[in-house]
């Protein structure tokens, strides 16, 4: 089989001499054929918008995930080892009987992994699954993206799985599909995100950020003003988007959004699974949408039953139609205010590429996170008590913006500070915010720091 990676480049800066000696511990002394780097993101702004189908515009940073791969032939097993923490356990599997049914029951590490070992096998069709019917695979994973922190350690550990397993196959992929395939397979552990994460991992390019637009997927290439820089915080508090429906029950309250306008409006509901659906079928813009919001949503919550009743459906049928497995007992959702922060949102997005196409202003650019951050606090209430107070230092420290990055509830900010004041800024936020709290070991510099947009995933083989 001819092998098409003319897309994956190669990197100097990986840490693989501790991963390889974990690997021939692990491994009865064999050493890895392949590393695979995928690294994780910080989203300048567009924040829970892409599962609704609107632009997002993130950027990758230098911390990764990297996976040292060897194929077997004497045994159909994924076997998996990790070097970050004992909590990561080791983990062997029959291919056979990894099925994706069986991932959500656990957000444990090696189920991430298992979602993209699934994800690349499905992209196979029956002859090549025949030919790799022998083959097994030996990985060690480590990384050092905080995870649970809003900066996409999942996605990269996920996409990073696709693109081991694919590549031990043999089998070629252009860099979309594998973001797109890499976007679905993670949707196995349970959460029913967006795109953005895996789009960005895979598409990245070393100085640029990058807008990404949905249906159908595609990446353009951004500069960011020279003269700002970015600057990525962590809160301390953590949140594993797979273990609570919080996630989930916003995907599904805006899914709602969407169904109960269309159907106030005679469309075809059951169609209108996500707003800019709805918003295509109109050929509105978004200042009609958000009009619409005002006109057809309430702001008091709604109960599950009076969204049936609007919908003329049974709960079972609800069930059905418009939830997920872990949102059929949420029993009130707030409707209005998570489909205005959507339309809202979009908009600003828009306005912050014109700002970085047109050279605009940091300012304005700055204004627009703050936006952003207030909406996620107030409309879609997926802020933290102690991500608002360093929101509320950074601003003190004269960033221009600042906003929570990912989902939030949690995890980490991204200011945006003048690059003049970049080394006193990081240094004040340390000592302001780091100095009385509990960091588990973690060294500061991981904790806040300037980052500068990297490259993409890509894969490095030994010879
Ligand atoms: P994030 O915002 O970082 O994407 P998620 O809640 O989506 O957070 O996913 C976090 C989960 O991803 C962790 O609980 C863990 O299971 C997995 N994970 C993250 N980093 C690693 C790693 N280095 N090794 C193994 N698993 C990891
Ligand atoms: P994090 O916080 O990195 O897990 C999640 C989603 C994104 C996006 C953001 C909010 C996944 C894999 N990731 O990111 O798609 O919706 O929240 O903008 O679901
Ligand atoms: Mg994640």
């Amino acid at each position: 089989m001819e092998v098409d990676y003319t897309w994956v480049t190669s990197s100097n800066n990986v840490p693989v001499q501790k991963l390889e000696q974990h690997f021939r511990e692990s491994f009865e002394s064999v050493s890895p054929e392949y590393y695979i780097k995928v690294p994780g993101r910080v989203n300048l702004i567009g924040e829970h918008v892409d599962y609704c189908g609107y632009s997002v515009f993130p950027m990758a940073i230098d911390q990764c995930i990297v996976v040292a791969a060897k194929r077997t032939t004497d045994r159909h097993t994924v076997e998996l080892t990790n070097l970050c923490t004992e909590r990561y356990e080791n983990v062997s599997k029959n291919i056979s009987d990894i099925n994706a049914e069986s991932l959500s029951n656990s957000p444990s590490w090696s189920n991430y992994f298992m979602c993209g070992v699934i994800g690349a096998r499905e992209y196979l069709n029956k002859n090549q699954l025949k030919a790799v019917e022998k083959i097994g695979f030996l990985f060690a994973v480590t990384g050092n993206i905080p995870e649970s922190s809003g900066l996409s350690s999942s996605s990269a550990l996920v996409t990073a799985a696709v693109m081991a397993t694919l590549i031990g196959y043999g089998v070629p992929i252009s860099r979309l599909e594998l973001a797109e395939i890499s976007a679905k397979c993670e949707r196995y552990i349970g959460t029913a995100g967006g795109g953005m994460d895996q789009a960005i991992a895979v598409n990245a390019k070393r100085g640029y950020a990058a807008r990404i637009d949905f249906n159908p997927l595609a990446v353009k290439q951004f500069r960011l003003p020279d003269d700002a820089k970015f600057v990525v915080a962590q809160s301390l508090a953590v949140k594993n988007k797979a273990a609570s429906n919080d996630f989930n029950t916003r995907v599904v309250e805006c899914r709602l959004a969407s169904q109960v306008i269309a159907k106030q409006l005679n469309l075809e509901w059951k169609q209108m699974t996500v707003l800019a659906t709805l918003q295509k079928s109109l050929g509105n813009t978004l200042d009609q949408m958000i009009e619409l919001v005002h006109q057809h949503l309430h702001v008091d919550r709604y109960s599950k039953s009076e969204v049936c009743e609007i919908l003329s459906v049974s709960k079972d049928q609800l069930d059905e139609l418009s939830l997920t497995a872990n949102t059929t007992d949420v029993t009130e959702f707030f409707l209005h205010q998570r489909a205005l922060h959507v339309f809202e949102e979009a908009k600003r997005m828009e306005e912050f590429c014109k700002l970085c196409e047109n050279s605009g202003a940091a300012s304005d650019l700055g204004k627009l996170m703050d936006d952003s951050h207030s909406s996620l606090r107030d409309l879609y209430q997926c802020s933290h008590p102690d991500l608002e107070e360093l929101v509320a230092l950074c601003k003190r420290e004269g960033a221009y913006g600042c906003k929570l990055t990912g989902a939030g509830w949690g995890g980490c900010v991204v200011a945006m500070v003048s690059s003049d004041v970049t080394e006193r800024f990081v240094r004040s936020v340390r000592d302001q915010y780091y100095a009385n709290r509990e960091t588990c070991g973690k060294h500061i510099d991981q904790l806040v720091f300037a980052t500068s947009p990297s490259e993409g995933a890509c894969c490095i083989h030994v010879k």
